[in-house]
């Protein structure tokens, strides 16, 4: 039996088309089902449905064989243990700073002035700013980021931007890029190792699915 780890929502509808040209459909839809463990097509595949940032832990650890996971996640914990053969090129979007519309952020930068960063990516904002040898004190947050700046919680923000309609409803402004994001298909190293023969051809499908898309 495989185990393949993946997250509702985002990742699951851009997957979809993948999961099926590789015929891993699960059987029912884990988006109406409760379940949390779904049959797929093939008798030695199951798919289990996890929070997009539990995905890497279920796949570290080896509960989960495989997964996909967004690289924004897998920068912000570290990807230790895990195997990233194939750029998925879904759910895409980029890790951004972002400031209310008014604030001038190169003249802050220039100055050199110590800000606030609010985010929940804080792993990804201080090696960010510590490069551009910018002080910063960072504030995680788990969600809502876009109203830090406007409560006066933070100066500036770093959050996925998409369309960049977020942003602008928020009376926010993206600044600076720090990555372009998509998801990845992550592989357990060890269980690899062990089990080629198993996991190869289900890596290999899921990336031809991947390139035809
Ligand atoms: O929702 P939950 O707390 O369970 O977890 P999650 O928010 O981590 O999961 P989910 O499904 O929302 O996102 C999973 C993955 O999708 C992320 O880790 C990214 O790799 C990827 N992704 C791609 C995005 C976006 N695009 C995106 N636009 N994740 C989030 N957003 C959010 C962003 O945070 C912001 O609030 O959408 C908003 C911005 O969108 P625009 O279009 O208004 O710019
Ligand atoms: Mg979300």
């Amino acid at each position: 039996m495989m185990t393949f780890a993946l997250s509702k929502g985002r990742i699951f509808d851009e997957a979809l088309p993948l999961l099926k040209s590789a015929g891993l459909l699960p059987q029912e839809s884990p988006e109406s089902s409760r379940r949390l463990i779904l049959e797929t097509q093939r008798a030695d595949l199951r798919l289990l449905i996890v929070r997009a940032s539990d995905v890497p832990t279920y796949v570290q650890y080896g509960a989960a064989d495989l997964g996909i996971a967004g690289s924004d996640v897998l920068a912000e914990q570290g990807s230790e243990g895990l195997v990233q053969p194939v750029d998925l090129g879904i759910a895409r979007c980029r890790m951004s700073v972002a400031v209310p519309d008014g604030l001038d952020y190169q003249a802050m930068v220039q100055r050199g002035a110590r800000i606030r960063v609010a985010s929940k990516y804080v792993q990804i904002a201080k090696t960010h700013f510590a490069a551009k040898g910018m002080h910063v004190d960072l504030i995680k947050l788990y969600g809502s980021m876009e109203l830090a700046p406007i409560v006066g919680l933070a100066d500036v923000i770093v959050d996925l931007v998409s369309t960049g309609g977020t942003l602008k409803a928020n009376g926010l402004k993206e600044v600076e890029k720090i990555s372009d994001v998509s998801a990845r298909l992550i592989v357990n190293q060890a269980a690899l190792k062990t089990r080629p023969e198993k996991l190869r051809p289900l890596m290999d499908a899921l990336a031809q699915a991947a390139s035809r898309g």
